[in-house]
């Protein structure tokens, strides 16, 4: 239902039959917590995280577009976290996901303001729905509806902050061997070494040609987080550690600890729409217990 969230901000709550729940910001279209049916939040979001625009609330889910960190002329991240999103009365109907019933659709389309630092048109759509087993579903449709024939590109990210018991107890599966590009030494492409990931520092890569499903296993909650993507080839891992975690007003010093951002992206091979055309980005979240996936798993395989 839509209520008064932080800040007097408008936020959607959907809740599921069987108690898990999942909250929207009209501002942002912004994802701010996820709960499994424990009542368990999954995803971090700093408690000195400012919910008063433009400032773009930090953790949750920040939606990336047109542009995905500096690559472009736009503002990080471009503008789409920033701005008042509408509740789409009349969205098309989502093919796959229309059975559930916990869902909301949300749409921006572009203002006076924004046409001038990006002139295009286009309608962008995002559903963020629950399923029946608790799984958290973003689905974004972005159309080009420009009437003078201009075609047009973007880059885009869901900048996932997963809430983590301890960073140096957590792993991920399924980007090794990946190249990347390390945003920590000027975007020089690398390759990554043969087996899981692991955290002892800061951390700011892109992954390149990722495979449709990561991993990401909490050792401690005995938790893993399956994240499952689509038209989205690229995956971002960061982690601002200990210094650049001090140096962000709205993130505690401590609480690198206790999240990993890894970010379902579409970024070395912009997203181009010609008049009509429509993209679409998926992301789905499940919260598993770890014995699914205690590493000898492919999580390519998991569940
Ligand atoms: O996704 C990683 C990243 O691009 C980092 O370089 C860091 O800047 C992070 O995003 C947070 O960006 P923000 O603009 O939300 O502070």
């Amino acid at each position: 239902e839509l209520c008064k969230g932080v800040g007097g901000l408008e936020k959607v709550v959907l809740r599921e039959a069987r108690g898990t729940s999942a909250e929207v910001y009209l501002y942002g279209a912004h994802v701010t917590s996820w709960k499994n049916d424990h009542g368990e939040e999954l995803l971090f979001v700093s408690s000195k995280a400012i919910f008063k625009p433009p400032k773009a609330i930090r953790g949750g889910i920040p939606i990336c577009f047109p542009q995905f960190g500096g690559f472009g002329n736009l503002e990080q991240h471009g503008f789409a976290r920033n701005r008042l999103w509408s509740i789409d009365e009349n969205a098309p109907p989502f093919e796959g996901n229309s059975c559930f019933k916990a869902f909301v659709d949300l749409i921006l389309m572009p203002s006076e303001e924004d046409s001038k630092i990006w002139p295009h048109s286009y309608e962008f759509r995002l559903r963020v729905a629950l399923t029946p087993g608790g799984d958290l579903i973003l689905t974004s449709r972005v159309r080009n509806t420009s009437a003078d024939g201009k075609p047009f590109a973007f880059t885009f990210a869901y900048h996932t902050y997963f809430s983590v018991s301890d960073i140096s107890e957590v792993r991920v599966e399924g980007l090794e061997t990946l190249d990347y590009l390390d945003n920590l030494k000027d975007k020089e492409r690398f390759t990554e070494q043969g087996d899981a990931l692991t955290f002892e520092s800061e951390v700011d890569k892109i992954y390149l040609s990722t495979p449709t499903k990561i991993a990401i296993i909490d050792h401690e909650k005995k938790r893993t987080f399956v994240l499952r993507k689509e038209g989205l080839p690229d995956a971002v891992v960061w982690n601002p550690w200990d210094k650049k975690a001090k140096a962000m007003a709205d993130f505690g010093d401590d609480e690198y600890k206790h999240m990993l951002c890894v970010e379902a992206a579409a970024i070395e091979k912009p997203i181009t729409l010609k008049p009509g055309e429509e993209w679409k980005g998926r992301q789905e979240l499940s919260a598993v217990p770890s014995s699914y996936c205690s590493g000898q798993l492919d999580p390519q395989k998991v569940l």
